[in-house]
């Protein structure tokens, strides 16, 4: 049966806040602050839990080697595994905390997938994004793609590599897509940033064009709309930030887009059951948004066909945006429930519900199992991750050989309990 699957990234035995992402303020204002990768991994499952609970499909993705030794080596660095460590961390500490980044949590960014129904072929396109532009990021695609190889290895899917780094690809956390029904044919939205603002714009139009081309889509079912440069410069590093969309609903902020008419004159002449639910800047302001993470939420359709978002508890408690909520579910919009979860250690590093997964509209048993959850396998993993992921970790401790030696230990347990 073709359905939405979830597949959330396992949040790594590096978790750490390094901050290396300029323009995305969370990242920024939690600089060597100390993390807690255990509970931070433990938040992870207990989410894809819940969404276990309510009926949803849920996956996962395996946290990427770190740190990086053979992205290192390609640097110059040259001896044993902990040779290439110490050396890189005593030379570039900012280089070996890049090499070091637990940032392939953040599924929403591994991949942009167009399903079957889109696609002129009948498959299901993934193309592995670049995430060129941040040097912490851009290590991430090569282990993404060989991941993504394995888990839909069947002929019901192409994937694709990354688009040269040139053209800055983000995935997913830049498309949505409207659909009357997850396994109809629907309307894909690309949503890319303009430079010229005070932080980077992340995803580069021509990226979106190269993704969107490779998938076969339909260019008269294809839109390009520009982020607006207030939403990115309130924070707003990824379209995922102010907006949603789920089946017939797209979720935005009023100042998500940079012409928000004509996205919502076009999804009407498109899909003519498109409904907008959209939060006005005079309830929510942006920075309360970009705070609150509201629209990095999961939009989810439920099996009574009712829709519910998953929130960040941040959501609950700001003011505004709870009063928004509230007045939302005292009226008739197809948003029906809410409930919030406790994702803070990844919230510190600016990933929301809705970036710590990857949606794939596909027939679960074409993926390989490795990669689908049920509550048993999430049992083992809380065990596996509770005696094995550092329970700390502050800037200074990732120059640590010890550090370096259990995280390794932590993957290879992980690969092993997984049957890979
Ligand atoms: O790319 N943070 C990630 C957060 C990604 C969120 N994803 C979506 N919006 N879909 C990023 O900026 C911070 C890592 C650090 O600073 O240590 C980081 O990479």
């Amino acid at each position: 049966m073709i359905r939405e699957i979830n597949f959330d990234g396992l949040i790594g035995p590096t978790h750490n806040y390094a901050a290396l992402s300029f323009g995305n303020l969370a990242s920024a204002s939690n600089a060597g602050a100390e993390s807690r990768p255990r509970e931070a991994a433990l938040q992870g499952l207990a989410k894809m839990r819940f969404a276990l609970s309510l009926g949803l499909a849920q996956g996962l993705l395996l946290p990427l080697e770190r740190p990086n030794t053979r992205w290192l080596r390609t640097l110059g660095f040259t001896g044993s595994d902990a040779e290439v460590c110490a050396a890189a961390h005593d030379d570039d500490p900012k280089l070996f905390a890049q090499a070091c980044s637990a940032s392939s949590m953040w599924t929403a960014n591994a991949a942009t997938v167009s399903p079957a129904a889109d696609a002129g072929d009948g498959r299901t396109h993934l193309s592995v994004a670049n995430l060129s532009r941040m040097t912490h990021r851009s290590i991430e695609h090569p282990e993404t793609e060989a991941q993504l190889r394995l888990a839909f290895a069947h002929p019901a899917f192409a994937v694709h590599s990354a688009i040269p780094a040139t053209f800055g690809d983000e995935g997913a956390a830049n498309h949505m897509r409207i659909t009357a029904a997850h396994g109809e044919p629907g309307v894909e939205v690309f949503v890319y940033g303009e430079e010229g603002g005070r932080f980077p714009a992340r995803q580069n139009r021509r990226a979106s064009q190269a993704v969107a081309r490779r998938h076969g889509l339909d260019p008269a079912r294809t839109l390009f709309v520009a982020q607006s440069g207030a939403a990115i410069d309130a924070g707003a590093f990824h379209n995922d930030v102010v907006a949603v969309a789920n089946e017939n609903v797209l979720f935005a902020h009023e100042l998500a887009f940079a012409d928000a008419d004509g996205l919502k004159a076009d999804l009407a002449r498109l899909l003519p059951g498109v409904q907008v639910v959209e939060v006005p800047v005079a309830a929510v302001s942006l920075d309360d948004a970009v705070r609150s993470y509201l629209f990095n939420s999961q939009l989810v359709t439920l099996p009574d066909g009712s829709m519910a978002l998953i929130l960040p508890r941040e959501s609950e408690a700001c003011v505004p945006v709870k009063a928004w909520l509230d007045v939302m579910l005292a009226g008739n919009g197809p948003i029906r429930a809410v409930h919030f979860v406790d994702v803070r250690e990844s919230m510190r590093n600016g990933g929301g519900p809705a970036c710590l997964r990857l949606r794939v509209v596909a027939d679960p048993a074409t993926v390989d199992v490795r990669f689908l959850l049920d509550e048993a396998k999430i049992d083992r993993l809380e065990a596996l991750i509770a005696a094995n992921w550092p329970d700390r970790i502050g800037v200074g401790d990732l120059g640590n050989p010890a550090l370096w030696a259990q995280v390794w230990a932590a993957r290879t347990a992980l690969l092993a309990e997984l049957g890979f």
